[in-house]
């Protein structure tokens, strides 16, 4: 399934349930692009999670922040896919030989500098080679943060047009908008949404906020 910008944005289901995975997803589905699982959903109610999801006409992004030698890189998207993932996460910091083997699976997302204060330490020295190894190595986007909006600029003078998606909004300090005006595609909200009293409401506006800085971004 293709991902296409609507409303900028991508929601993160760090639920731990099936019940309430579906629920939320189902309740906000009109205004994201994309759902995006990671271990918390997954381990909590297995794999199959992803085709159900997938099922809601959204693209599904399996967030594994793959991070292993080739081989077992690629038999965990091959799993990814197979379950019904459209999109993977993977870490470049890894090495293009990884990036490589999971981009001959299915399109992935290579994290670049994450939007926690820890990444500064060691993400943030080599975000821009990880960037640039996206691009070499045929990494549909990249996973740039939303925490740190002049950082989004900067790697998307080096990615160029590839997609640049982005954590960090709401929950960890970020405003809605703020990441697509640096030159994001996409902003991911997870706690923001799914925590929130009203999913729904609070999927709806934050969607009114993205789109405009869509807006603004034409202009
Ligand atoms: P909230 O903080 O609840 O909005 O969730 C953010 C989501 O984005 C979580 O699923 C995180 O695992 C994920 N994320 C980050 O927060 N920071 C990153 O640098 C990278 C990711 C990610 O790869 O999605």
């Amino acid at each position: 399934m293709r991902l296409q910008r609507e409303y900028g944005l991508i929601l993160a289901l760090d639920v731990t349930s099936r019940k309430s995975a579906l629920s939320v997803a189902e309740s906000v589905a009109d205004y994201i692009d994309a759902v995006k699982v990671g271990y918390p959903l997954v381990l909590s109610c297995g794999l199959d999670i992803i085709g159900e999801l997938s099922g809601l006409g959204k693209p599904v992004i399996a967030d594994f922040k793959v991070a292993d030698i080739p081989y077992t890189s690629r038999l965990i998207c091959e799993q990814a896919r197979r379950a019904g993932a459209s999109f993977a996460i993977v870490h470049g910091f890894v090495g293009s030989d990884t990036v490589k083997a999971c981009a001959e699976v299915l399109d992935i997302f290579v994290v670049a500098e994450m939007s926690h204060s820890g990444a500064k330490e060691f993400m943030q020295p080599v975000a821009e080679r990880i960037a640039e190894l996206a691009r070499e190595n045929k990494a549909c986007g990249i996973v740039a943060p939303a925490t740190r909006p002049e950082r989004i600029a900067r790697l998307r003078s080096i990615v160029g047009e590839l997609i640049i998606i982005s954590p960090g909004v709401k929950a960890q300090g970020a405003r809605p908008g703020d990441a697509i005006r640096a030159g994001a595609d996409f902003e991911i909200v997870g706690r923001g949404i799914y925590a929130s009293a009203e999913p729904r409401r609070s999927a709806a506006e934050i969607a009114a906020e993205l789109k405009a800085a869509m807006e603004e971004q034409k202009h």
